[in-house]
């Protein structure tokens, strides 16, 4: 059976317009079920934050489950974005269980990891997040970025979705005013995602994530590429660029627009 082919110009105008995409189906189930396995086997570690005995976070991911770096599929859609050059510069769990259903207000994604602390012009504050130096770089660094959440359990509304303001991405970084201003002005997108489908978006689209309504598990894999150096600073993570990554075969089947409330509007299939 022919795979419909993913429409790579569809993707990269819904990173560019919403700041966000969901692609279904791009991590294979049995590829899923490793990546779920290693995490729960991850015994409390340097990095891993837990509640009642529940891990809910993990911040060093990459030193946890190091097969992270090796998801092709999942490198593919980056390069779609990024071009061949992005690194895999971050990773991260964060897992909603219902004896850990935690909350974020709105926000930006504003930081990023780094090996070492060195004082560079641009870039500040610091702080030490799980061990590793954090960073806030200049917004030219985050509007260069990517972020690929993988979802290791099925994601509908009422399980913690993140929320997203669509287009805020756009506006570079934002005041707590200004944040609150287009929280009263901006209409959210709520992501449901099913298991082995990945949220794609850019760091500076502002989300939020509520305690799920029916808890059940909510893993997601947060992996944080980039296509650009630091200026005096290397990140965290030395990786492989991904021109390295030319395997086609997990190609994924279909973007879904950025799903709202009301209902998900769908990005056709084309077929190759
Ligand atoms: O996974 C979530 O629901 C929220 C995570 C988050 O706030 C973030 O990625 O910055």
């Amino acid at each position: 059976m022919m795979m419909p082919a993913l429409d790579e110009s569809l993707v990269r105008s819904a990173i560019e317009r919403d700041g966000f995409v969901v692609v279904e189906d791009v991590v294979p189930p049995a590829l899923v079920d490793v990546v779920t396995l290693a995490i729960d086997r991850a015994a409390p570690a340097f990095g891993v934050r837990q509640r009642r005995g529940s891990t809910y976070a993990i911040r060093n991911l990459l030193e946890v489950v190091p097969e992270l770096a090796n998801l092709s599929a999942v490198q593919e859609l980056i390069r779609v974005v990024l071009g061949a050059d992005a690194q895999l510069v971050r990773a991260i769990l964060f897992d909603k269980r219902p004896d850990a259903n935690w909350t974020v207000g709105w926000h930006q994604d504003t930081t990023i990891a780094v090996r070492q602390r060195k004082d560079v012009p641009g870039f500040g504050p610091w702080s030490v997040k799980a061990g590793v130096a954090h960073v806030r770089p200049p917004v030219q660094v985050l509007q260069s970025m990517l972020t690929a959440r993988v979802h290791l359990d099925d994601c509908p509304a009422q399980n913690g979705a993140l929320h997203v303001l669509p287009g805020t991405h756009r506006s570079g970084s934002l005041s707590p005013q200004a944040i609150e201003d287009c929280r009263l002005k901006e209409e959210p997108s709520v992501c449901e995602v099913a298991r082995g489908g990945v949220l794609l978006m850019r760091p500076l689209l502002l989300h939020a994530s509520a305690p799920a309504a029916a808890p059940a598990r909510r893993r997601v894999v947060h992996l944080e590429f980039a296509s650009c150096t630091l200026q005096g600073l290397e990140w965290t993570t030395p990786v492989t660029p991904l021109e390295k990554v030319r395997d086609r075969r997990s190609q994924p089947r279909e973007a879904v627009a950025g799903s709202s409330t009301r209902s998900a509007s769908r990005i056709p299939e084309s077929r190759s």
